[in-house]
C-alpha cells in the first residue's frame, strides 16, 4: 500500500478576505502536498474554514448581514484564491457544515460524560477581540482606568458568568512528557523551547464555552442549550472531524494522526496546549509535527487594515502569475524565520532565479536545440568527466530539494533546485555548445545539448509543486512528464522539443497595477525645494481596475437627510446631519450648495460611503460621504428609486 501522507492548515478565519499570510500556510502544504504525490503517497491535503465565534459574527454585523450569508459569501472568496493560486486541497472544510458540527457536538458529549468537562462559575477580564478571558495579573493598564487586552491592545470588559470548563491540567503531565520525549514534535527548535517555557507553568482549565445571551453564533453545546462552543474548542476538532472521527473509524484511522499540520507562530498554544490536551483526553495521538512558521511583515510594517498595506494575493496572481507568486513566497524566506515581503524583492528575487537560473538555461537550451540539431531529442556521447560532475550535482541537487520539502524546509529546497539550475548554466557555459557548432564537432554537440535538455527535464520535474503551469509548460515542451527520473538521460532520442516563449520573461520592471497600488499606500515622497516653478504638470488619472473584494471594502448604505445647512467658512460645502440606520445620524459635508436649496435637501433619500476614515473639511467634521454624479451647478445625488429603510447596505 502508498504510503499515507495527511497534511493540514489552519482553518482560516472568515472576518475579511484571504491575505497573503493565508497564501504563505496554505501554498507551503501544497508544495509538500504536491511532491507527496508526485512520489506516489497517498496524500490528503486538508484546508478549510473557521466560521464561529464573536469575530465572524462582528464582521456579518458590520456588513449589515446575517452571519450566515456572511460567511457562505466569505469561505467562497477562500475557495476562490485557492483556485487561483492552484492549490490541490483534497478537502475543504468549513466548521458550520454538519459533518462538522455533530462530530463536535459528540465530542463535547463524551467528554462532558467522563467528567473532563464542568460547569463552573467564573469571573474574569474578557476580551472580544481575543475571544477568551485574562486574568488580573495579565491584563495591560490603559486610559482612565480602563483595561486592556494584552494581546490585541483593545479594551477587556470584566464579566461574571457561569460556564463550562475543560480539564485540561489533568493532560498537562502527559504533554509535557510527549515534548520531552519527542524532540520533533514541535519545530522549528524556537517553538518547541517556547512551549516548554509555557508548559513549566500551571495549565489551569479551558473555558469552552459561551452563554448565548451575549454570543449565539456557535454550535449549540449538546448537555446545556443555553451555551455554545468556543470556537477554538470547535474549530480544532476539525482536524479529525474532516477525517472520518466518530463516523468511519477505518478511514480516520487511516489518516491521523497528521503527518503535519502547518501553522503561524500566532497559533502554536491553542495548537499545542488545547489542542494536545483535547486529544490526549480523546485518546487519540497527537500528529507527528507540528510546524509553526514565521511572521510576513509587508514592505517593513506590520500588515494591517488600518495602514492599507495587507497584500491581497488576487493583485500578486494578476500581476506575477500564480506560480512567480508560489514560488517567491516559498524561497523568500526560512520558513520557521519571519520575513518581510516588498515588491522590489519580488522582482529581485524572481530574476535572480526564476529568470537568470532556470528560465536562462532553459530558453538557451532549447534554442540552441532547435537552431543547429532541429529541434529533436540529439543522442548522448560517451561520458566525459565534466558530464559526471554535472550528474553528481544534479543529483546532489535533487537530494537536497528531496530533503528539504520532506522536512518543510523550503528554503533548503529551493537551494537544491538552484544548485540543479546553476550547474546546468556552468556545464554549457563551460562546454561551449557554439564553438563545437562553428568546429563541426556535432556527435559532442549532441551529446551537451542532450545533456543540457536533460537538467532542463530534472529542473521540471523538480519545479512541479512549486511552479507546476511552468513544470508542465516546461516538460511539454520537452516532450517530457514528471517522472522522478534523475540521471540524465530520460528524455527519448529524436523526439520533438518545441522552443515556445521565454519560460521566466525577465522582471524590468514592475507590473503597472503593482506600481497603481504602491502609489496608493507609499507615504508621499518629502517635498523638495522648488526652483522656481514652470507650469505644474498635471499626472493623468489611472484608473485602475478593480476586484470584486476592492469594491466590498466599500460599504454604502442608504441614508436619509435629516438637515441641511450652511458650512461656516465655505459657499460651496452644505453641512448635514444623515440618518443612516445607526444611533446617532452622521456629520456629513457635501459640495453641492450650488446645485441644492437647503429644503430641497431635507427628507432626501442619499446613498452615503460608510466606512471612509472622517476628515476635517475647512473644519468640520465629515463623517462619510454621498455618492453624487457630476460637480457644480451640476451636480446629481443619487437616490434610491424607492424608499428604503436608513442603513440598509446598497451593493
Ligand atoms: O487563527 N504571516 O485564523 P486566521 C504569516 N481561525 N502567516 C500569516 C500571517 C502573516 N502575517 N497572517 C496570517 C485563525 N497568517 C484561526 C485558526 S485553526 C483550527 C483556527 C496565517 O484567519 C498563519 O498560518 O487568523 C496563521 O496562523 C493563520 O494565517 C491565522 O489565520
Amino acid at each position: 500500500m502508498a504510503d499515507t501522507f495527511y497534511i493540514t492548515t489552519p482553518l482560516y478565519y472568515v472576518n475579511d478576505a484571504p491575505h497573503i499570510g493565508h497564501a504563505y500556510t496554505t501554498v507551503a502544504a501544497d508544495v509538500v502536498a504536491r511532491w507527496r504525490r508526485l512520489k506516489g503517497h497517498d496524500v490528503h491535503f486538508l484546508t478549510g474554514t473557521d466560521e464561529h465565534g464573536q469575530k465572524v459574527l462582528r464582521a456579518a454585523h458590520k456588513r449589515g448581514l446575517s452571519p450566515q450569508t456572511h460567511v457562505d459569501e466569505l469561505c467562497q472568496r477562500f475557495q476562490k484564491i485557492w483556485e487561483r493560486l492552484d492549490i490541490s486541497h483534497d478537502d475543504f472544510i468549513r466548521t458550520t457544515q454538519s459533518r462538522h458540527t455533530e462530530v463536535v457536538q459528540e465530542t463535547l458529549q463524551a467528554l462532558y460524560d467522563r467528567g473532563d468537562i464542568t460547569k463552573k462559575s467564573y469571573e474574569g477580564w474578557y476580551s472580544t477581540s481575543e475571544e477568551r478571558f485574562w486574568t488580573e495579573k495579565d491584563v495591560v493598564d490603559g486610559p482612565e482606568g480602563t483595561k486592556l487586552c494584552p494581546a490585541s491592545g483593545l479594551p477587556v470588559e470584566w464579566i461574571a458568568e457561569e460556564n463550562y470548563f475543560f480539564d485540561m491540567g489533568k493532560y498537562a503531565d502527559q504533554l509535557r512528557e510527549h515534548v520531552a520525549a519527542n524532540p520533533d514534535w514541535i519545530r522549528p527548535e524556537a517553538r518547541r523551547n517556547e512551549l516548554l517555557g509555557a508548559l513549566k507553568k500551571e495549565v489551569g482549565d479551558l473555558c469552552i464555552t459561551r452563554p448565548k445571551s451575549r454570543l449565539a453564533w456557535g454550535i449549540e453545546v449538546p448537555f446545556d442549550h443555553d451555551y455554545v462552543t468556543y470556537v477554538w474548542f470547535d474549530a480544532l476538532l476539525n482536524y479529525v472531524s474532516a477525517v472520518g472521527y466518530r463516523r468511519d473509524d477505518e478511514a480516520f484511522r487511516a489518516r491521523w494522526p497528521a503527518d503535519y499540520q502547518l501553522l503561524g507562530k500566532d497559533i502554536l498554544t491553542t495548537h499545542t496546549i488545547y489542542w494536545g490536551t483535547m486529544l490526549f483526553a480523546l485518546d487519540l495521538p497527537v500528529a507527528d509535527c507540528l510546524y509553526a512558521h514565521g511572521w510576513w511583515t509587508v514592505e517593513g510594517q506590520k500588515m494591517s487594515k488600518s495602514l492599507g498595506n495587507v497584500v491581497d494575493p488576487h493583485l500578486l496572481v494578476d500581476a506575477y502569475g500564480a506560480d512567480s507568486v508560489r514560488y517567491v513566497l516559498m524561497a523568500e524566506k526560512a520558513f520557521g524565520g519571519d520575513g518581510d515581503f516588498s515588491h522590489k524583492g519580488f522582482q529581485l528575487r524572481y530574476n535572480a532565479d526564476l529568470a537568470n537560473k532556470i528560465g536562462n538555461l532553459a530558453n538557451r537550451a532549447l534554442s540552441m536545440n532547435a537552431k543547429w540539431l532541429g529541434g529533436k531529442v540529439p543522442a548522448l556521447d560517451a561520458n566525459t568527466e565534466a558530464d559526471d560532475a554535472l550528474a553528481a550535482e544534479v543529483a546532489a541537487g535533487v537530494a537536497a530539494f528531496d530533503a528539504g520539502v520532506e522536512s518543510v524546509a523550503y528554503k533548503d529546497a529551493v537551494d537544491g533546485l538552484l544548485r540543479v539550475a546553476v550547474a546546468g548554466n556552468e556545464y554549457v557555459q563551460e562546454q561551449e555548445p557554439w564553438a563545437l557548432n562553428k568546429d563541426g564537432d556535432t556527435e559532442r554537440l549532441a551529446g551537451v545539448l542532450r545533456r543540457s535538455l536533460e537538467v532542463c527535464r530534472v529542473l521540471g520535474v523538480l519545479l512541479a509543486p512549486f511552479c507546476p503551469n511552468k513544470s508542465a509548460s516546461l516538460l511539454d515542451r520537452l516532450g517530457s512528464t514528471p517522472a522522478l527520473t534523475w540521471s540524465l538521460d530520460g528524455l527519448e532520442t529524436g523526439a520533438s522539443v518545441s522552443v515556445g516563449d521565454p519560460l521566466f520573461p525577465r522582471m524590468l520592471e514592475l507590473p503597472e497595477q503593482i506600481a497603481a497600488a504602491l502609489a496608493l499606500v507609499e507615504p508621499p515622497a518629502p517635498a523638495k525645494k522648488k526652483k522656481k516653478s514652470k507650469k505644474k504638470k498635471k499626472e493623468p488619472v489611472v484608473v485602475q481596475e478593480i476586484t470584486f473584494d476592492d469594491f466590498q471594502k466599500v460599504q454604502l448604505k442608504a441614508g436619509k437627510v435629516l438637515s441641511a445647512e450652511p458650512h461656516p467658512d465655505a459657499d460651496r460645502l452644505l453641512v448635514l446631519q444623515v440618518d443612516v440606520g445607526e444611533e446617532k445620524p452622521r456629520q456629513i459635508v457635501a459640495g453641492i450648495a450650488a446645485r441644492y436649496a437647503l429644503s430641497d435637501l431635507v427628507g432626501l433619500q442619499v446613498v452615503v460611503v460608510a466606512n471612509l476614515a472622517p476628515a476635517q473639511l475647512r473644519g468640520v467634521e465629515s463623517q462619510g460621504m454621498l455618492l453624487a454624479a457630476g460637480s457644480g451647478t451640476g451636480v446629481a445625488m443619487v437616490s434610491t428609486t424607492e424608499a428604503v429603510d436608513p442603513g440598509t447596505i446598497v451593493r
